[in-house]
């Protein structure tokens, strides 16, 4: 048997998280076409006869504008740094460019090996695969090269068999029915946040993080009670909605979600809450759960 952790990382949008759920078959990970969706660790555990694989969902490398994103940084790195074997994820609908260089030097001294996972080739041409596919090959010594959709194919055997081939034996790390080691609640919250990440634009959704604050339940169902925290009180008017059309919004499609998750009936209320720049202040950060541990050494 083998078992070990393989790391999940590359730039914001390059379909990291969407690989995890395909890979794990389930909505471990919230997805949205906005950059920095991701914002802490989040775990996969794939059960097999073979072993087990722990597939770490990392936030994409990003240019800091707050400490909200230092740390999300920091974590990615931590996670780089401490793997058994590293996917590379790069959009691989367009050709290596600049903005990658800081991905690269990420991985440049890493001793674990790294496979490049080309996505979203569902864009692609066969040419312009080999094409794109190249100019990254030139650049890095990838132990492995898989060229995928994350998001339309349904099929990861080989990538899953060659990254057993690259892990330690071992036992299972973690009891081999748990798929992931997040808090119900928050996952539950993360739940909420990709319906603002979809039902919002510009700065609001990047403004926003979500705190459950009651959750019980009773005769069958799961009442729930979260705030839905912003910068600026013009952020709160866009998330409530001319006539509180957009937060009614945002609770029907997340209340949707969170009941496929808990699979029972769902009463989900929500509310917003100011807390000015609570990206910059650490304590609100940890409290919220992103950006991993509090810690000084930032990138
Ligand atoms: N066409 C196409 N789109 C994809 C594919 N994989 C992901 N996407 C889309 O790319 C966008 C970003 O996907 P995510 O999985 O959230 O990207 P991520 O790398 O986790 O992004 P961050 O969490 O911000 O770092 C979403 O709109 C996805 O639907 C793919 O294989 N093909
Ligand atoms: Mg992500």
């Amino acid at each position: 048997m083998r078992s070990g952790f393989v790391g999940i990382a590359g730039l914001p949008n390059a379909g990291k998280s969407t690989l995890i759920n395909a890979l794990m078959n389930s909505k471990i990970a919230i997805v949205s076409d906005k950059p920095q969706t991701t914002r802490s660790e989040i775990r996969g555990i794939y059960s097999c006869e073979e072993g087990q694989i722990i597939f770490t969902d990392t936030p994409g490398i990003n240019k800091p504008m707050h400490r909200l994103e230092s740390r999300m940084n920091k974590q990615a790195l931590d996670v780089i740094r401490g793997v058994d074997l590293l996917f590379l994820v790069v959009d691989g609908s367009v050709p290596f460019k600049k903005g990658n260089e800081v991905v690269l030097s990420m991985i440049e001294n890493i001793e674990s090996p790294v496979f490049l996972l080309l996505n979203k080739i569902d864009k692609l041409t066969k040419e312009e695969i080999l094409t794109n596919l190249a100019s990254w090959q030139e650049r890095f010594d990838f132990a492995e090269y898989f060229p995928l959709s994350a998001k339309f194919d349904n099929n990861f055997e080989a990538l899953i068999k060659t990254t057993f081939e690259y892990l330690p034996e071992g036992d299972y790390l973690y009891p081999p029915e748990l798929i992931s080691d997040d808090s119900e609640n928050f996952r539950i919250s993360e739940l909420i946040r990709e319906k603002v990440l979809i039902c919002t634009n510009q700065e609001v959704p990047h403004a926003t993080a979500i705190k459950i604050e009651n959750k019980e339940f009773k005769r069958g169902a799961c009442y729930i009670q979260a705030v839905i925290v912003v910068e600026r009180k013009g952020q709160k008017a866009i998330i409530i909605g001319k006539q509180g059309s957009m937060i009614k919004r945002i609770g029907e499609l997340a209340r949707k979600d969170i009941e496929k998750l808990l699979n029972k009936k769902v009463y989900l209320e929500l509310f917003v809450k100011i807390e000015d720049d609570w990206r910059s202040k650490d304590n609100k950060i940890t409290e919220y759960g992103y950006g991993g541990a509090n810690s000084d050494e930032f990138i």
